[in-house]
């Protein structure tokens, strides 16, 4: 694809040469990882595809919206309110930040002992390889982590930054009242970047067709919850980090097809692997694309990863906004009480997460969890102490995980979740 994109690449500042370097890697890595997977449906043709045209048409799609007059904003976080981007006529895109390519440039100026998610997107936006860093008219981030709070002090230096003060008892009246609160400040914020009014009608509709992507996503998860599962975690996965790049309607449409296509399969019996493979359920750190180490190795040692707790996954879309009345206000406590709900390790007390784990561990009949934390991300690492517990309580083993973007740790990791799959297998 590189070719006829590079005007568009140089017209936004990016840095052409190593941009040529990161595709070429992302490339081989795909053929290398996702694309040699067995019977994988035929709805996946589409995710691939997108996947060749990250960098390009779906560039090229942002760039035409934005000549129109319309904005584009980046994030990095579940917790930015996308509904009120869409009721401007903005568009929502979720930003470079999964990858190993960019952390040696972020570590020339960060901390090397950070969360690699947070060096990864600082690195992005300093080495202009993130065309949709480029493309972003204005970046929200958010108060979650300590990590991220303070590196986007320093991205605000590069790229206009909004940031959302999140409540971090979020479950609280006062929490709550607080985020409504912020929501109106965002709200204002994006109509001055836009130009456009959020009315109530603009934003019901917007509520709407974010609430549909959501729904499919939903659809491809209780699918994926089948025994056999009727397409592979990775896939899954790759889906569910596709939903914060391409255009809802599109995405939407497409991941029913693919659901429609599952159906049959699971009709059939038909799956992935074979009937008793082990389940896991993979739970804790977002894996931001192109991150598909972990289920990678858990494929190619006989397992299905059938959920993945995560807000590249189940914390993104298991709620829906639901509005109870038709003003503006009423919408913004719909919003309030949807985002409430995302049990994000940052915040405290967090027992909403536990219980999702519990009750997803048995909706997807898996034999173990792998517990994801990814280095220096205290939140998430904490949290496995009381995790592991409540599975305990079930009887369900659990494995912890702590590693970053680089595959230095990939043979380890192997023989790790080797003898956990024996475990699993001992107690079928
Ligand atoms: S709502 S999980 S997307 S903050 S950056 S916390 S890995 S040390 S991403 Fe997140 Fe929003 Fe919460 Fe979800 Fe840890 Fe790294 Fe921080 Fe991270």
């Amino acid at each position: 694809m590189a070719e006829k994109y590079i005007p568009m690449w140089e017209k936004l500042g990016m840095d052409i040469q190593k941009h040529n370097q990161l595709l070429n890697g992302l490339g081989q890595y795909y053929t290398a990882v996702v694309l040699p997977q067995k019977n994988r449906p035929k709805g996946m043709g589409y995710f691939d595809f997108v996947v060749s045209e990250v960098h390009g048409l779906r560039i090229q799609e942002l760039q035409e919206q934005r000549a129109a007059g319309n904005k584009v904003i980046g994030a990095f976080c579940v917790y930015a309110p996308e509904e009120l981007a869409y009721a401007a006529n903005a568009t929502m895109v979720g930003l470079c930040g999964g990858a190993d390519f960019s952390v040696p440039d972020a570590e020339a100026v960060l901390p090397r002992n950070l969360c690699p998610l947070i060096k990864s997107f600082y690195g992005f936006k300093l080495n202009r390889t993130c065309p949709y860093f480029q493309a972003s008219d204005l970046v929200v981030g958010e108060t979650t982590c300590d990590g991220k709070k303070k590196v986007y002090e320093l991205l605000s230096e590069l790229v206009p930054t909004y940031i959302l003060e999140v409540p971090h008892k979020p479950d609280s009246q006062k929490g709550k009242e607080f985020w409504f609160k912020e929501l109106e400040a965002f709200k204002a914020e994006v109509e001055k970047l836009t130009g456009n009014k959020i009315t109530a009608e603009k934003l019901k509709a917007a509520i709407e067709l974010i609430n549909n992507k959501r729904r499919a996503l939903k659809r491809l998860s209780e699918l994926r919850a089948k025994s056999p599962s009727p397409i592979s975690g990775l896939d899954g996965l790759l889906i569910e980090q596709i939903a914060f790049n391409d255009d809802p309607i599109r995405f939407t449409a497409k991941v029913n097809e693919l659901c429609d296509e599952l159906e049959a399969r699971v009709q059939n019996g038909e799956g992935v692997a074979p009937a008793d493979a082990p389940r896991i359920m993979v739970s804790g750190c977002p894996m931001a694309i192109p991150n598909w180490k972990l289920h990678s190795i858990i494929q190619d040692a006989g397992a299905t990863v059938a959920v993945e707790e995560s807000c590249v996954g189940t914390r993104y879309f298991t709620d829906l906004v639901e509005p109870k009345g038709e003003g503006v206000d009423d919408l913004l406590w719909a919003i309030v009480e949807k985002y409430s709900k995302i049990p994000c390790a940052c915040f405290t007390p967090n027992e909403r997460r536990i219980k999702t784990i519990q009750e997803l561990a048995k909706q997807a009949n898996v034999g173990g969890v792998i517990y994801y934390t990814l280095q220096n991300c205290h939140d998430y690492n904490v949290e496995g102490v009381k995790v592991e517990r409540a599975l305990k309580a079930q009887d369900l083993p659990m494995l912890k995980i702590e590693t970053d973007y680089g595959t230095g740790d990939s043979a380890q990791i192997k023989t790790r979740v080797e003898a956990f799959l024996e475990i699993i297998r001992g107690k079928q």
